[in-house]
């Protein structure tokens, strides 16, 4: 499993930063929906879920998470710490984020609109359907 980072442009000057991302251009897809995680409590595990068409890109924004990306067959991980790190993470793969540092932000950019349907919430379900899925 290859793991795709997309570098995003940092423009600073004497006032701070700023990072913008466009769709198409700076990620790959459209973007249909944001939305970001805040105030997770330490030691809590997010994610623990698939999604069977969602393409997403991951940028921490503030602090520091892990990243664990699974796809059924090999298992790596990923700290994002750098607001210009946009990290992509396809369909049909695992995913959990942990050791969210204080204050930490995660931003998510992702191409679809919400849905419950495209989820995949159980880890033997998602090994059964990637498999089914390679075939
Ligand atoms: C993912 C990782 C990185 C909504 O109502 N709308 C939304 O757009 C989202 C993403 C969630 N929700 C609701 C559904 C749950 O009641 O917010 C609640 C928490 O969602 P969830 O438990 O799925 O959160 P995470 O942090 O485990 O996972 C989220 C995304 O759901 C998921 O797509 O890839 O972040």
């Amino acid at each position: 499993m290859e793991i795709i980072k997309y570098p995003l442009q940092m423009h600073g000057d004497y006032r701070g930063h700023l990072v913008a991302v466009e769709e198409k251009k700076d990620i790959p897809f459209e973007i249909k929906r944001v939305y970001y995680i805040v105030d997770t409590a330490q030691g809590v595990v997010r994610g623990h879920h698939a999604h069977k068409s969602l393409e997403q890109v991951l940028v921490c924004v503030h602090g520091s998470v892990k990243i664990t990306l699974d796809d059924g067959t090999e298992r790596k991980t990923v700290v994002l710490d750098d607001p210009c790190d946009g990290l992509y993470v396809s369909n049909n793969i695992w995913r959990e984020m942990s050791e969210f540092s204080e204050h930490a932000v995660l931003i998510v950019f992702a191409s679809k609109f919400y849905d419950e349907n495209d989820y995949i919430r159980d880890y033997d379900e998602f090994l059964k359907y990637v498999r089914e899925q390679n075939n």
